[in-house]
């Protein structure tokens, strides 16, 4: 009796096993979608959209063209309002996105690191601390947010331009009517710097350019300010090296949920290439008489390159921001990325 009953057991304990084993063995991913969306602020004719381009490129090829990837261009996914685009990632409105930190530090507070005020002077320090201690708490906060990092691309260091005057000391950018973009710490910094900044999404930013009803506006030169033929509007630029923008290739964890093992490892090494690539496209030519610069001084502008006193100056001006912005990072944060920084001086 005894002895049959234990046989009965085990054979249940058999059952359920197997049972086990067959879940196992049913894929944990779900069904793919015909097509998927990517969102991105720019054009394709920025290296910025390029490289989303070539990350959707690169994935439908690897995948043998099961993952389609759209690219919906100039913010067509949130109209004009860059400050939606990773809520809309998250939610999965776009599946993917490559966007730019600045756009997405209304909801990660954190990201407003790169915006500090003068804080990476160097490639070498940006790199740092996205490879360091602080870039791996930015992703675990961007994951538990609900947008899966995949890689950092580059939309690059923040160059001044405007229409009056070259702009060498805080009395030339006095009153001046800054076009500051997405995130307060740029009305701020410019506000401690004594200009009248306005925050506007970069389709308002272009009208106002070209209408002239706003006088500056700060962006990287590869990325943004040559492709959109800003040299048409402003004659002075300032290379001051002040703020940079890393963008971040990211897609919604609803849909990564959805994709096997073998496709997140395809997408994880597509992204490395791409991004890569527009990395090398945001950073090239842009040294002291690099193709960059003669480029913009052949369009007629004036470029200004700051020496480090006068850089100096505006730095001391704007040391205020890091009091109010520190504690909207998170201290934990921005004492990671010191870190990062005095082991990459070493
Ligand atoms: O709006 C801007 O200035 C731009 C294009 O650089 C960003 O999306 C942050």
């Amino acid at each position: 009796m005894f002895t049959r009953q234990y046989i009965g057991g085990k054979g249940a304990i058999l059952m359920l096993v197997g049972m086990l084993v067959v879940a196992l063995a049913v894929p944990a991913w779900g069904a793919y979608k015909a097509e998927y969306k990517m969102s991105v602020r720019t054009s394709q004719t920025s290296p910025w959209g390029a490289g989303a381009q070539k990350f959707a490129d690169i994935v439908k090829e690897k995948s043998n063209g099961k993952i389609n990837i759209k690219i919906y261009f100039n913010g067509s996914l949130f109209a004009d309002d860059q400050t939606k685009e990773f809520m809309l990632t998250k939610q999965g409105v776009a599946d993917f996105a490559l966007g730019s930190t600045i756009n997405w530090s209304p909801q990660l507070r954190v990201l407003n690191l790169f915006t500090l005020p003068f804080m990476f002077p160097s490639y070498e320090a940006l790199d740092a601390v996205k490879n360091g201690n602080a870039g791996k708490m930015i992703k675990q906060q961007m994951d538990r947010f609900g947008v899966i990092f995949l890689g950092w691309g580059e939309n690059g260091y923040r160059e001044l331009t405007n229409r009056l005057r070259p702009i060498v000391t805080p009395e030339d950018i006095k009153g001046l009517k800054v076009r500051a973009a997405a995130s307060p710490i740029f009305i701020d910094t410019f506000t401690a710097m004594g200009a009248n900044p306005v925050l506007m999404n970069w389709g308002d930013a272009l009208s106002a350019l070209q209408q002239g009803t706003v006088d500056a506006q700060e962006n990287p030169v590869n990325v943004i300010i040559i492709p959109y033929k800003i040299f048409q509007m402003h004659k002075y630029i300032t290379v001051w090296h002040y703020a940079i923008d890393p963008l971040v290739l990211g897609v919604s964890k609803m849909t990564w949920d959805t994709f096997s093992a073998a496709d997140k490892k395809l997408m994880l090494e597509a992204a490395d290439e791409a991004m890569k690539w527009e990395m090398r496209e945001a950073r090239e030519g842009l040294s002291r008489d690099g193709a960059s610069y003669k480029k913009l001084e052949a369009e007629g502008m004036t470029v200004t390159y700051l020496t480090p006193e006068q850089i100096k100056v505006f730095q001391d001006r704007s040391k205020p921001v890091y009091d109010k912005w520190i504690k909207e990072i998170g201290e934990d944060a921005f004492k990671a990325a010191l870190e990062d920084l005095a082991k990459m001086k070493k």
